[in-house]
């Protein structure tokens, strides 16, 4: 672990916040006060912690369908979110996105498309921005493996090549589109190589281990904001939740499990993953790293409470009328 105490626990925490939220939204969700689609980032979030963890403010980024942990790890406000995931107007898109539209302009956090691979070339574009404004800022495009099943994905690397854009287009490999496997999909199936052969850097990276992810997104920010050439970042990771929808595969966030996981070293819980990291090598944070464990989803789960009597009460003064829970949609 290439990192300070206090990096190591902001990441920790960060984690953890996304964690508590998506735990939230599972809880909340059969309440049918929050609508439509949700894709969770839970086993992804060192991916999205990790690189945007080592980006300047002024750095911008955009997502996907999958975009709560990009969001949040940008510095998107979290009461923001969850208003937006209600649908109410001081919601981070004045309730007119939700889960799969967050956006924000204060954290550099450009929106998300969850048209495949549409955050691909609007990564393009905002290189382009950054370059024309000529204050080395750099543009974050996040994908998923599925977006490169697509032609425009390398339409979108070719133009950033061409045009020596400084792009990190960081493609998070869960295996799955949908629930079609990657080799069921590409005949190639590192896409590093792929993105090579289009005359960009390319590296791979374990994704569940964000002080991994956080030392690769270093070294190739760095190149791309001192030659302004685009560059690619592979990762890996398990997605431990659906498709879509409210459902989590791994034990909800509890001081005690997690620690029982984290002695794990092969874990693929990267929130567990990082916990083992920091004690085996600063076990002096232990007490911090619980702290963290317990408090963040207290101050979470009061978020998502008042975000639940602000929708009830516009409801009320808007003489709306609950329509009947809506079917929960899971893939
Ligand atoms: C053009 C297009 N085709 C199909 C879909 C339906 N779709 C939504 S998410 C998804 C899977 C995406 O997989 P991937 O890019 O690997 O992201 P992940 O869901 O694994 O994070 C698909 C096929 C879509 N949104 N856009
Ligand atoms: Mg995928």
């Amino acid at each position: 672990m290439n990192v300070t105490a206090a990096v190591a626990l902001e990441c920790l925490d960060r984690m953890v916040v996304i964690r508590a939220v998506e735990e939230g939204i599972c809880a909340e969700y059969s309440h049918r006060n929050i609508r439509g689609p949700v894709h969770l980032s839970i086993g992804q979030e060192a991916m999205a912690v990790g690189v945007l963890n080592v980006c300047r403010e002024d750095d911008v980024a955009v997502s996907t369908h999958r975009d709560h942990a990009h969001y949040l790890a940008k510095g998107g406000d979290v009461g923001a979110m969850i208003d937006e995931l209600y649908g109410l107007e001081t919601g981070c898109s004045h309730g007119y996105g939700g889960s799969m539209h967050l956006f924000s302009r204060e954290a550099n956090f450009m929106g998300a498309s969850a048209v495949l691979p549409g955050s691909t070339p609007v990564a393009v574009g905002l290189g382009l921005g950054c370059k024309l404004d000529g204050r080395g800022a750099v543009a974050v495009g996040f994908s998923g493996d599925g977006a490169a099943d697509e032609g425009s994905f390398f339409e979108a690397l070719n133009l950033a090549a061409v045009l020596r854009l400084p792009v990190l287009f960081v493609c998070e490999n869960n295996g799955l589109s949908t629930n079609t496997p990657l080799a069921a999909r590409q005949a190639q199936t590192d896409i590093s190589a792929k993105a090579r052969a289009f005359g960009l850097v390319a590296e791979t990276a374990e994704g569940v281990d964000v002080f991994a992810v956080r030392d690769a997104a270093a070294g190739l920010l760095h190149q791309v904001r001192s030659t302004s050439q685009p560059a690619v970042l592979a990762l890996t990771a398990d997605r431990l939740c659906a498709h879509v929808g409210p459902v989590s595969k791994v034990a909800a966030l509890n001081p005690q499990t997690l620690l029982d996981e984290a002695a794990d070293p092969g874990s693929r819980d990267p929130i567990a993953f990082c916990v083992g990291v920091i004690l085996r090598e600063l076990p002096e944070l232990r007490g911090d790293c619980i702290d963290i464990l317990r408090e963040v989803p207290l101050k979470v789960a009061a978020e998502f409470q008042r975000a639940d009597a602000a929708f009830e009460d516009r409801n009320k003064t808007a003489g709306l009328v609950a329509p009947p829970p809506p079917k929960v949609h899971t893939v």
